[in-house]
């Protein structure tokens, strides 16, 4: 459960000192705006929340935002947030970063993650490039895009980050665009309200290394999900994530499953064991370390 501030907090609660280095007209901006915004509309305590990231430009997120936070390695930001979250169920957790960090480099643990349905949000910023390396080619670069890396158009042909989640089994699967930020803002806190894992897919285009026509593209196809969508129906939610992105992107909740979240399953299987007589694992570390209780009372 998602812990409130004490005081009622505004966006500008959320904002660091830190300013953001990102270059002129980045998705990304838009992406932190709805972020702040999503923070106040929950009035989450600061204290008790932590967005974790890999590296990235899009990874550099957590830097701007008042909360706990840390810029960890590549293509590792769902693992340490499941750590955290995990360790400390109270806190809520979002991950973020970039196609490459999440899509290349880390995708296993998105599959693991959503199957898994660790209680965290994650909020892929996705812009279809390496940003950071200066424009190598994505998992998520169009199928004959020309970048610095596929002068000759891109060989391959892109991953689907909406189809991954729901075949892996993610319970919540949401898709906004940076420009969008009213609807960025309703899906990261319908997300992070969520209990389960929560995958927002966040188009988040790149002037420098694709160019405004990859803004443009975007911004020509979006619409919201249609009047009557029924986002607890497999075939609806499969019909969306199957659509061709050169005709149509489709923005809102897609997906919501009930199955209950790894968090609520852990408290069911340490009811199992306590029945049983198996020390706890607060036990068990008491046991080697005396005074184990008094640095857990600190936090
Ligand atoms: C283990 C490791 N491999 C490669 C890199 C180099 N590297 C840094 S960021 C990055 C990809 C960035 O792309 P993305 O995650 O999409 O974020 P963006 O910069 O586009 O926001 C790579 C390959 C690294 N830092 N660490």
């Amino acid at each position: 459960m998602a812990h409130q501030a004490v005081t009622q907090l505004t966006q500008k609660d959320y904002k660091a000192a830190l300013q953001p280095v990102w270059c002129p007209g980045c998705g990304d901006f838009g992406v932190v705006a709805a972020i702040y915004q999503a923070l106040a509309k929950l009035n989450l305590d600061p204290d008790r929340t932590m967005l974790v990231s890999g590296i990235g430009c899009s990874s550099r997120l957590p830097g701007y935002v008042n909360t706990y936070s840390f810029n960890a390695i590549h293509g590792r930001a769902i693992p340490i947030a499941t750590g955290i979250k995990v360790a400390n169920p109270e806190l809520t957790v979002l991950a973020v970063g970039g196609d490459g960090d999440g899509f290349a480099i880390g995708t296993q643990h998105f599959v693991h993650a959503a199957r898994r349905n660790v209680d965290i949000t994650y909020v892929c910023m996705d812009n279809s490039i390496y940003g950071l390396t200066k424009g190598h080619v994505s998992p998520t670069t169009p199928t004959d895009e020309v970048t610095k890396t596929s002068p000759y158009g891109n060989i391959e042909a892109p991953m689907n980050p909406v189809l991954m989640a729901l075949a892996c089994g993610a319970t919540f699967i949401a898709r906004s665009f940076s420009a969008e930020v009213k609807t960025s803002v309703e899906v990261i806190a319908q997300a992070i309200e969520h209990p389960g894992f929560a995958f927002v897919h966040l188009i988040s285009p790149c002037p420098v290394f694709r160019g405004r026509q990859q803004f443009d593209r975007v911004k020509e196809r979006v619409r919201r999900t249609p009047e009557g969508f029924d986002f607890t129906k497999r075939e609806q939610a499969r019909a969306i994530a199957f659509e061709d992105p050169n005709e149509q992107i489709t923005l809102g909740l897609i997906w919501r499953d009930q199955r209950a979240g790894y968090i609520a399953r852990q408290q069911v299987i340490r009811g199992k064991a306590a029945a049983k007589g198996t020390p706890s694992y607060e036990g068990l570390l008491h046991s080697f370390i005396p005074d184990f209780g008094a640095v857990g009372a600190g936090r």
